[in-house]
Order: C-alpha cells, then structure tokens, then sequence
C-alpha cells in the first residue's frame, strides 16, 4: 500500500508564496502582448484549464532497454504506490487527472479498492492497455509467435479473453475505453504471410468489438517496428484507419508519435485521421531515430507544436472533437516524476502556443498563396513564451508555480526511498 509520506499544502502554499510576484509581473506583461494581437489571455487559461493528459501507469517506474534497467531509489512497488506516486504529480502540475492502467501489470485484487485509491488521490482510470506482448506466469499459450494474429486459433482465442477480462475489469474501475497495443509481427521474409495475418488481426479485434460495452471506445495503436522487426501487423496509420473503419464507429486510431519512420510528417497523419473521422488519440513522448520514448517535447517541440495546430483547427470545426491525450514514455536517467510532470508541460505548452494561432489570417494567407508570411504567422505563436499561462493555471488550481522545484524541495523520493524498500523482479523494461 501507498507510504505516509505527502506533500502538504502549507508546504505548497509556502512555495508558491515565494515565487507569486514575478509570475504576476510575468503574466501582466504576457497579457499586454497578446492583447496587441487581440488575444485574451484569461480566454487562453481558461481553454487551457479545461485540457487533461492522462499519465501511463508504467511510466512512474524507471524504464529500461534491452541492455540493462537503472532503478531509482523509491520506485513504486505496486499499482497503489504507482497512484500515490501520479497523485503527486497531479497535485503539483494539475493538468494529469487521469491514469491509465496495463493489464496485468496493474491487476487488483479488488477493483473497488483500486477505484477508491484513485479518487482518492483525485485521479480517474483513462484508456485500459491490454498486454499479450509477453506471456505472463500460468497462461498456457505463448504469445512468441503472436497474439491476436497467431496461426493457432487456440492462441488467438486466449489473446482475445485477456482483452474481455481488461475490459470488464475497466468497467469496474470506471474507464471507457481500451487501448490495444500487439506486437505481432515477423523477424524474417517469408515467415509470416503478410494478408493472412492481418486478416486473423482484424477477425480478433471483430471478438473484442463485439464485447464493447455501449459508450466505450477501443483505440488501435500502430507501430513500425520493434518487437518484431521485419514487419509488424498494425505497422501505420492507413492500415490502422481501414481496421478501425471495418470495426465500426466505437474503434478510433491512436497515434504514438514514437511509432514512425524518421522524418515521418505526423501532423499529416493527424490531419488525415482527422478528417476521416478515426482520430482517437495521443501516446506522447519524442523521438530521435525510432521509438525511443523519450521524453515529450525534448527532441523536435516544433512537431508537436505543429500536432497540436491540426487539433486546434480540427477542434474549431467541429466543438465534438475530443481525442484522449496520454504521455507514453520510457525514463532511463531522469526520476520519472520529474520528467512526466515536465512533458505535462511540454504538450500543454505545444497546445498554448496553437491556440495563439490567428486561424482566420492563416486561411487567409495560405488563400493567397503567401508561403512565407503564412510560415512566419506559425511560428511567431510556437516562439511565444506561454510560461506564465502554465504556471498561473497551476497556482489557480492549486498546484505549484514551478512544479519541479517544489518536488525536490519537498524531500518525496527520499521519503519514497525509505518508504519503499526495492522489491526484485519489479519493473516493465521497454514502455
Ligand atoms: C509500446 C506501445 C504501447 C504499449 C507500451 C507498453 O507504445 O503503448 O502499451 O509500449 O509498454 O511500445
Ligand atoms: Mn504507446
Ligand atoms: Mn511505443
């Protein structure tokens, strides 16, 4: 169970007090500047207020690759500690109100004592992840071979109740939808017949639809490569849409932005399901050759500035458009505390900066073909400084002004180190 040790909010408070003067005078100077280009800066918090990024139960942890795992001191132990661990990140950045559990690294003994922790910390259950990448103590097919796409039906069929068992379990905690994530592929030419196994992939995930309770969404993650690394079943966004389309209207695509080639155009792909009406949402995080994991915002801002500049104009057509924004990353070198609350404010930072966006001269500009000046109207609102937007929508919320500071000054993970004694064999490697 969760240690005794928290952050308090005198402790908070006291924090804050130190720091609230010059983000006042930073954000009546912020104010003064967009209000030259008639933008309402409590217009902007206010949009800002209103987005939640849902934080990977596995993230907590320190990751891993296939060399070797560092763990830190403190690390959680079980789902619970996990909770108490994304409960403080909520508490200090207030943008993460939501977790998302993998199954069966995340399984409870009890669903409802696992719901009452979470509501407990404030937090609610986002999208299931269910796993048939490793074969887990007891199951009596492996999944070496595949999972959902498995030439033996007898494997398909164990895949396919271990996503109905994520499923009621989610029901229970008070989720509404699943992510299904295989890492069915093949390693060589010729092992694998490329139209037969996406036809037994699709045949599967048709079981899984069937048994989708009404209001819930099933999100089809694609991904190039890696397990398998010659070819993967669900290896982009276009076989991805034609499954989600063949499924039906309760199976939307989700976009890892780790899960491309290099230099892959993602906001296109954004863009793309978007007007196909499959875009069902995010896993972020950044990327330097492949899926690296790395943290959000740390490689390449300006894509993810350019991601959210399609969801901000998707949303303005249509006031519906919601997709589901979670941080999929893998932290090997940084207390993962740290970084997820800064990728939290790397993603709100990127949507910040596309909603400066004048759309209507854009429109405008790129109507007459003005290349440059439509460039240049992009990349003024990715070069503005929205700093004291994020740190005043934390302080309002009750959150801290400067989320990392008060995190290691609160003294948690040497708290969590001696709460938490290493436990062997813990730990999900590559995320
Ligand atoms: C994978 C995918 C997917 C999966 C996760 C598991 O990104 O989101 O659930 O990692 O660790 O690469
Ligand atoms: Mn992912
Ligand atoms: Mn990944």
């Amino acid at each position: 169970m969760a240690g005794t040790f928290s952050i308090t909010p005198d402790f908070l408070a006291e924090h804050n007090r130190a720091l609230r003067a010059d983000l006042e005078a930073d954000y009546a100077h912020l104010a003064k500047q967009l209000a030259r280009a008639k933008l309402d800066i409590e217009e902007l918090t206010d949009k800002l207020q209103r987005f939640a990024l849902a934080i990977p139960s596995w993230g907590v942890g320190t990751g891993g690759t296939r060399f070797a795992r560092f763990p830190g001191p403190g690390e959680p132990r079980d789902v619970f500690e996990k909770l108490a661990d994304c409960g403080t990140i909520q508490q200090l950045c207030r943008a993460t109100p939501a977790v998302s559990l993998h199954i069966p690294w995340d399984e409870p003994k009890d669903a409802g004592v696992l719901r009452a922790a979470a509501e407990a910390q404030g937090l609610r259950f986002d999208a299931m992840n269910s796993n048939t990448f490793q074969d887990q103590p007891g199951q009596k097919h492996s999944y070496k071979f595949g999972s959902l796409t498995h030439t033996d039906a007898a494997v398909r069929a164990q895949a396919i109740a271990h996503n109905l068992h994520v499923i009621e379990l989610g029901q229970r905690l008070g989720s509404t939808s699943i992510t299904v994530w295989v890492g069915d592929g093949a390693n060589f030419p010729g092992q694998a017949n490329h139209r037969a196994a996406l036809e037994r992939y699709l045949e599967s995930l048709r079981a899984i639809y069937r048994a989708l309770p009404p209001g819930w969404v099933m999100y089809l993650e694609h991904k190039l490569y890696e397990p398998a690394f010659y070819a993967t079943v669900n290896n982009d966004w276009g076989t991805s849409y034609w499954c989600a389309r063949e499924l039906g209207p309760q199976c939307r695509c989700l976009v890892d932005l780790g899960h491309h080639a290099p230099n892959t155009n993602i906001e296109m792909i954004v863009a793309r399901l978007v007007q196909l009406g499959k875009l069902g949402g995010f896993h972020f995080n950044d990327s330097k050759y492949g899926d690296d994991d790395l943290d959000s915002g740390s490689i390449n801002p300006f894509q993810l500035f350019l991601v959210f500049n399609e969801l901000v104009d998707a949303a303005q057509r249509d006031p519906a458009f919601a997709p589901a924004y979670m941080l999929d990353q893998s932290h090997n070198v940084t207390d993962p505390i740290e970084s997820l609350m800064s990728s939290a404010g790397e993603v709100q930072r990127a949507f910040a900066q596309a909603l400066l966006v004048d759309r209507a001269r854009l429109a405008e500009l790129q109507q007459q073909n003005d290349a440059l000046a439509a460039h240049r109207l992009l990349k003024q609102a990715f070069q503005t400084d929205v700093a004291p937007v994020l740190a005043m929508l934390r302080l309002r919320a009750g959150g801290a002004i400067d989320p990392l500071a008060a995190f290691r000054q609160s003294g948690y993970r040497a708290a969590k180190a001696s709460e938490r004694p290493a436990a062997a064999g813990h730990g999900s490697g590559i995320v």
